[in-house]
């Protein structure tokens, strides 16, 4: 039997983060909790690129680019989409999450999403530094644990 398991070290690997201004309040907590999760696993700050784009529905197009231009052992998409009276907040969320996972699967590089869907401003605080922890940092650990794992699949004769 064989088990390929990704590993927490982000030491010599490279990733592209992609963050929306809308929401910012939010958004800057998220990106701050994204950078210090790379950097505590040892990621270097010349390894890490940040990509601000307007809104989460934004996102996909500066992240295909981004996959596709081989440099990235994965990326991280981060937004906060905050539910309004007008079902947009919906549309945006099903429409970034899509996607995300399009990208990932159309070019092999990891794309996390890190996108929180909330229902108000405190549910958005509780998940960007607040009492539910922050979506960024978890984002990281993911976007390292799949680079590690790729790379490994890389590595195999599967
Ligand atoms: N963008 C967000 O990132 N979060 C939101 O909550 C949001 N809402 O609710 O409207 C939002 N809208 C802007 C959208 O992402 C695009 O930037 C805009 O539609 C232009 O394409």
């Amino acid at each position: 039997m064989k088990t390929i398991m990704g590993e927490g070290s982000a030491k010599g690997l490279r990733f592209g983060i992609a963050v929306s201004r809308f929401n910012d309040l939010f958004t800057r907590n998220l990106l701050q909790g994204a950078i210090d999760a790379l950097r505590r696993h040892g990621a270097r700050d010349e390894d890490i690129t940040v990509v601000w784009v307007p809104g989460a529905f934004e996102l996909p197009s500066v992240l295909r680019p981004m996959a596709a231009c081989g440099k990235y052992h994965a990326l991280i998409a981060l937004g906060v989409v905050i539910q309004g009276s007008t079902g947009h907040a919906e549309i945006i969320n099903r429409q970034v999450a899509a996607s995300v996972a399009q990208i990932a699967a159309d070019t092999g590089v990891p794309v996390i999403d890190g996108v929180i869907g909330a229902q108000n401003t405190d549910q958005a605080m509780e998940r960007s530094g607040g009492k539910h922890g922050n979506r960024g940092w978890s984002a990281a650990e993911s976007a390292i644990e799949m680079a590690s794992v790729m790379k490994k699949l890389g590595d195999e004769a599967l």
